[in-house]
């Protein structure tokens, strides 16, 4: 096993150059702005200084619920360095997901912006947090400021191999969401890979537009610029106009397929943007092959798909070279090196090639469980030590490997989990509901959309749009139905269950465009 700090092994990395650019922003309020290797070096040194002064315990978690910025990087990167847990939040949680996974994962330190400071400390407090600390797009916060006096040398801390490097809470079949313990070990074995597998090369210059509170933003995207000592053009927020003026410039793209889909609605992006791209990947959520043919129609270049998840980061990838193999639509392309990835039926019998089942995998990506779980840790692991993904698919006969569906009742929109046992539960709660059922109908710019199916209890009267309202005061926005129904029954086989498969060929029409 590799037993090097990650940090240090990007750092190995950084060009010999470190008055290059490393990070040029693309929006924001310090747009343009560029920051060195040097800048990243210093400033994660200067920020782990801080975090070190702060005399935690060992494996301390920072829970960190920013804006995207570089200085929020930066703030990633001086975590990794120190030796402590990272573990990153959407913006979109609110007060009641903030309480969950503050009271769960107890960090000693959180960092949130200053607009959310005091409804976020009382949290952080309450749960027993003693360091709490804001930081703005603008770097401003006190984070900065604090850090501002320490020094910008660091020597890097010897956590390395299977300590843990990051908690990323996803899942949560029962409504509560599960924090994947993620090891130096398990991302620096699959950057590696990926580096390799991807041609990552120190001239790419990488557009990064997606949030760097997931897998796909934080590790597979950063990652892999970093340790190409690769250039990368940095966007706050997807703008698919502001996106395409900088293709010219860069050569690698990644994104979840609403990005994809998006960007070609732009007129302007055609041959000409993209003449000097060299790669562009997808992933996270499935591409429809409408979307990969038409890409490759309007710009010539063929969307390269992989499959990953937060427990395991990436799994499967369609190749780079295409002169060799194919970029096949509606596949996910081969195991990576070092990923075993097989398919088993629900007694645990491995099914034929072409066959349908239930996909596992192994390797030295895989997680080591999930935060104080272990129950249901072992529940997600085979006896003979594979990881059961929830997600079901077949590996065609020269090993191209397809997601024909999911065994976990999850929704995926515009490439954020959202789970309908959470939603439900939410729903449930308030007067005059008797029960609800929450299901993923296609929509043509986020794949997916959340609508809530709810039964009235006799004699109430329920008002949908009121239901979608008391949500969004509740829970982060991307999880709120889009549409809510109100309904007398909901429809179950002989068992009793509900048939959430009838609810999704009712309305499935709805955003389908
Ligand atoms: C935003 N909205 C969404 C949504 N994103 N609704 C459903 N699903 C989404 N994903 C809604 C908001 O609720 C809001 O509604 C309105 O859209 C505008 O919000 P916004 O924040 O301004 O939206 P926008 O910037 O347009 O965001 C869209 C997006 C974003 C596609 C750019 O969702 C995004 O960045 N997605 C990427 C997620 C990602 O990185 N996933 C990787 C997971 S890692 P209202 O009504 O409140 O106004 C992983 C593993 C792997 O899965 O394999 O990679
Ligand atoms: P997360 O929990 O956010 O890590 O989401 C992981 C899930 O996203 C996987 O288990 C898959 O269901 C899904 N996913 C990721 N990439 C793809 C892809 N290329 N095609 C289909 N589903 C994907």
């Amino acid at each position: 096993m590799n037993q090097t700090n990650l940090y240090a092994a990007l750092r190995a990395s950084f060009p010999a150059d470190l008055d290059a650019t490393a990070i040029e922003t693309g929006d924001g309020p310090l747009a343009p702005g560029y920051y060195t290797w040097r800048d990243l070096e210093r400033g994660s040194a200067m920020l782990a200084n801080l975090l070190q002064s702060l005399e935690l315990p060992e494996g301390a978690r920072v829970a960190v619920q920013t804006e995207k910025s570089v200085e929020a990087l930066m703030l990633y990167l001086a975590v990794i360095r120190a030796g402590y847990v990272y573990l990153p939040l959407n913006t979109a949680y609110q007060a009641a997901e903030i309480e969950y996974f503050v009271g769960n994962a107890e960090p000693s330190v959180v960092v949130c912006t200053r607009r959310n400071f005091g409804w976020v400390s009382k949290i952080a407090f309450r749960a027993g947090t003693k360091n709490v600390f804001t930081l703005d797009d603008d770097g401003s916060g006190s984070l900065l400021d604090r850090a501002a006096m320490h020094s910008d040398r660091h020597v890097v801390s010897s956590r390395c191999g299977d300590d843990l490097a990051a908690i990323l809470y996803t899942s949560g079949t029962t409504g509560r969401s599960k924090g994947a313990m993620l090891s130096h070990a398990n991302l620096l074995s699959n950057a590696r890979v990926l580096h390799g597998y991807w041609g990552w090369r120190g001239d790419d210059v990488l557009i990064h537009a997606l949030p760097i509170f997931h897998v796909h933003g934080l590790f597979v995207a950063s990652h892999g610029a970093l340790l190409a000592g690769a250039k990368m053009i940095w966007f706050g927020k997807f703008d698919p106009r502001a996106v395409l003026g900088q293709l010219p410039r860069a050569t690698v793209f990644m994104g979840v397929p609403t990005l994809y889909v998006r960007l070609l609605a732009e007129p302007g992006l055609g041959h000409a943007a993209c003449a000097h791209m060299r790669l562009f990947i997808a992933g996270s959520a499935p591409l429809l092959p409408e979307t990969f043919n038409a890409w490759r129609t309007r710009t010539g270049h063929t969307i390269l798909e992989r499959y990953g998840m937060s427990e395991t980061a990436m799994l499967t990838s369609n190749p780079y070279d295409i002169h060799h193999s194919e970029r096949r639509a509606g596949t996910v392309g081969f195991p990576l090196p070092g990923v075993g990835l097989r398919v088993h039926d629900d007694q645990g019998h491995e099914v034929a090639a072409g066959g349908v089942g239930n996909i596992e995998v192994r390797g030295p990506n895989v997680f080591a469980g999930y935060w104080r779980m272990p129950e249901k840790t072992a529940e997600e692991f085979t006896a003979d030590g594979w990881f059961k993904t929830g997600d079901v698919g077949k590996v065609a006969v020269d090993g191209y490997v397809s997601i024909v569906g999911r065994s976990k009742d999850l929704i995926i929109s515009g490439g954020y989990n959202v789970y309908p046992a959470e939603i439900e539960e939410h729903i449930n709660q308030m007067p005059g509901v008797a029960e609800s059922a929450v299901v993923g109908v296609p929509h043509r710019d986020f794949g997916e959309a959340v609508v809530a199916v709810v039964v009235r209890k006799a004699g109430a009267t329920l008002d949908g749009s009121a239901i979608g309202a008391e949500l969004k005061a509740k829970i982060a926005n991307f999880k709120v139905p889009k549409a809510v129904f109100v309904v007398d029954e909901l429809p179950r086989n002989a068992m009793g269950k509900v048939q959430k498969n009838l609810l999704r060929e009712a309305h499935k029409a709805l955003f389908a465009g």
